[in-house]
């Protein structure tokens, strides 16, 4: 152990003192450099996107994407480009739980060979407004009211809703956030959206507007609202976790890179305008080509220095890659660097390792704080004679980005343009694409953060604006929220896009979790013949059981158990495998059947034997769908993975 300054430390637990009793001396220089470095160890958390989770991987393209864009890292099959990507929530602070209603960032970093080029995106393919100047207030409105910095981490108070009544624009994403999106079960079943709309450029100059999605090998899956709160007191950090602990096991997460193309003599073929980033392009109308695969295959080594410090910014971009004249996407343009600068306290944090572009990179800026490079010779200006006029901008050959010359005139104006002026006819389509389960879960939604309103005005505009979506919706928790049902006007959108469900995802056990509630005295080789199935299957099992160390089976047989009843609980897993044993004791089927039984209502998948089957004690549960009893190790096993690859059992009936 040495200082900072490299001397060689010979005591690191007791200040310097004048006497083993007296005052400690200011000349203690390694004292005060120690305690002034911890002093400063926290830097500004990020405005908004402060709680987030990171991890490192690579991006490989399936086929050559040349016919559209020229962007290096998307030409061949055999390219892998690294990449480092950072998800989290948007309005808690650092500190929140990972569950909070909310939409959640999706960044990714690709270090190409041509430069870092950063996809900023959400898990919410549109946004709450369509002008960046009102950023801040939106922001403003859903973060802890300023007087007394309440609620934490969640959108359901007055002022985000008084926000959303009156800026109507924000309609559409709403409808996201009230939905299952909001929630979802883990980092690696959610899918990422760009938002807006980019341009692709390819050799000759031509460009094609392109949307960006991320899909998740996984399929898209999210948890339940009451599930969701619990979870935040039981395990805050259960979306960090379950992403560390699916790379470190070796299940590295993926997700498949598409894009939806529409061509630039198409820009005004639709019935918005695709400029606004409060629009989807449903994917019946435009499809999404899936043109390569992320997989995330290592975790960081150091929280601080990799997913704090990373600085993303939509405006990083390589050449074949362009911007539009979405409002919003402009605003962003300057937003990213501004925010950095204080954040990482000047002009030089793309000097930090995680930040820096794996090509070589070098220009004229010097300086600044924290400047790390070392600069040699006295030139530091273009153009000169006394360095050869080095370094020198490239030619479009040799790779230097050119913007792409899109013809721009018009007045100086601050307007919308009237083609953005339809805020409600995506939210109708939203509501109409969701199944019965998802149309419930967002009126329940809304009737919990407007129950949490207090304005009975508020709520009242809330309830009349969102008539303009859907009149089943409003009414539904109009009634919820003590306020008057709304007359009209209702919708008359009855167009729907089945992408946009949920229950059209993809469904497999893999990596799914299932809690094996169990005892002494289990059946020993029954059970060990299931859990060896399971695993076959994909299904991570875990032991639950009244104390920790080792249980007996009947046979001798011993488990060793990874939680107890109190460090874990049944908002943790996927399932519940319900096994008892002959031996266990009362407090034991005590526990483990207020385990079953919220697993129950939270819509899970549940198995039982022998002894488990005591634990289904509420009426018809044998008989409801997703509970699976009986047959061989194999039968049961291959029930039991099936129904967790069906995720939750909505049509189940729960008092
Ligand atoms: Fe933003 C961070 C995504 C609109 C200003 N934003 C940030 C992050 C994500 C997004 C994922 C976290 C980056 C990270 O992991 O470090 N933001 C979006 C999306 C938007 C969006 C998908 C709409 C389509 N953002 C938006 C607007 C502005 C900003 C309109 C301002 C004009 N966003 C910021 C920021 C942040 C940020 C203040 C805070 C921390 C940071 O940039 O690095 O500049």
């Amino acid at each position: 152990m040495t200082t900072n300054q490299g001397l060689k430390i010979s005591e690191d637990e007791f200040s310097l003192k004048a006497g083993e009793r007296g005052p400690t001396l200011l000349e203690d220089f390694h004292f005060r450099e120690k305690m002034t470095h911890f002093d400063h160890e926290r830097i500004p958390e990020r405005i908004v996107h402060a709680r987030g989770f990171a991890a490192h991987g690579e991006f490989q393209p399936y086929e050559s994407m040349k016919e559209y864009t020229k962007a290096g890292f998307l030409q061949s099959p055999s390219k892998k480009t690294p990449v480092f990507v950072r998800f989290s929530t948007v309005a808690g602070s650092r500190g929140s739980g990972d569950l909070a209603r909310d939409a959640r960032g999706f960044s990714t970093k690709f270090y190409t060979d041509e430069g870092n080029y950063d996809l900023v995106g959400n898990n919410i393919p549109v946004f709450f407004i369509q002008d960046a100047i009102k950023f801040p207030d939106v922001i403003h409105a859903v973060k802890p009211e300023p007087h007394n910095e309440i609620p934490q981490a969640a959108s359901a108070h007055d002022t985000f809703w008084d926000f959303v009544a009156n800026n109507q624009e924000s309609a559409h994403m709403v409808m996201w956030t009230m939905s299952d999106r909001a929630i979802p079960r883990s980092y690696r079943m959610m899918e990422g959206f760009g938002v807006h709309t980019f341009r692709f450029v390819n050799e000759k100059g031509e460009a094609h507007f392109v949307k960006f999605h991320w899909k998740p090998v996984l399929g898209t899956h999210s948890v339940v609202w009451d599930e969701a709160q619990k979870v935040n007191g039981k395990d805050p950090d259960f979306h960090r976790g379950d992403l560390w602990e699916a790379i470190e096991n070796g299940n590295y997460p993926e997700y498949e890179l598409g894009v939806q193309l529409v061509k630039e003599e198409d820009e005004h073929s639709f019935d918005f305008d695709i400029l606004d980033p409060t629009k989807l392009w449903p994917e019946e109308d435009v499809p999404v080509k899936i043109v390569g695969k992320m997989t995330l295959n290592k975790n960081t080594d150091n929280y601080f220095a990799e997913t704090e410090q990373v600085a993303f910014h939509p405006g990083h971009v390589v050449p074949g890659i362009d911007f539009t004249n979405d409002p919003l996407l402009q605003g962003r343009l300057f937003s990213y660097t501004d925010t950095q600068l204080i954040r990482l306290g000047g002009p030089n944090f793309h000097e930090l390792p995680i930040n820096r572009p794996v090509c070589p990179f070098f220009n004229n800026q010097r300086d600044g704080y924290g400047r790390q490079t070392i600069n040699k010779g006295p030139v530091a200006y273009h153009k000169n004679s006394m360095a050869d006029n080095t370094p020198e901008p490239a030619t479009k050959e040799e790779g230097g980005f050119e913007h792409y010359q899109e013809r721009v005139e018009g007045h100086k104006i601050r307007a919308r343009s009237d083609s953005f002026k339809d805020h409600f006819s995506q939210a109708t389509l939203f509501w109409n694409s969701m199944s019965a389960a998802e149309k419930e879960h967002i009126i329940n939604a809304f009737s919990f953060e407007l129950g949490k309103v207090e304005s009975k005005d508020i709520r009242q505009q809330v309830v009349d604006m969102f008539a303009n979506v859907s009149l089943d919706l409003a009414k539904g928790f109009a009634k919820a929220i003590g306020v008057k049902l709304p007359e009209g006007p209702g919708s008359s959108v009855t167009k729907s896009s089945p992408a946009l469900s949920q229950e059209n995802t993809k469904k497999k056990p893999d990596t799914r979790k299932a809690a094996v509630l169990i005892g002494d005295g289990f059946n020993g080789k029954e059970i060990n013949a299931v859990l060896k199935e399971l695993k076959k299957l994909g299904v991570q099992t875990e032991i639950v059981s009244d104390s920790q160390g080792t249980i007996k089976g009947s046979d001798d047989t011993e488990l060793e158990v990874d939680h107890t009843f109190l460090t874990a609980d049944s908002v943790l897993f996927d399932a519940v495998y319900a096994v008892g044993g002959s031996r266990a004791e009362k407090t034991f089927y005590r526990q483990a059947a207020q385990f079953v039984h919220e697993a129950f209502f939270h819509y899970k998948p549940i198995g039982a034997s022998h002894e488990g089957e005591a634990l289904l004690q509420l009426d018809n549960m044998k008989e409801s769908p997703g509970v699976v009893i009986g047959g061989t190790p194999r039968e049961f096993s291959k029930n039991f993975a099936d129904a967790i690859a069906s995720h939750r059992f909505w049509e189940r009936e729960v008092i």
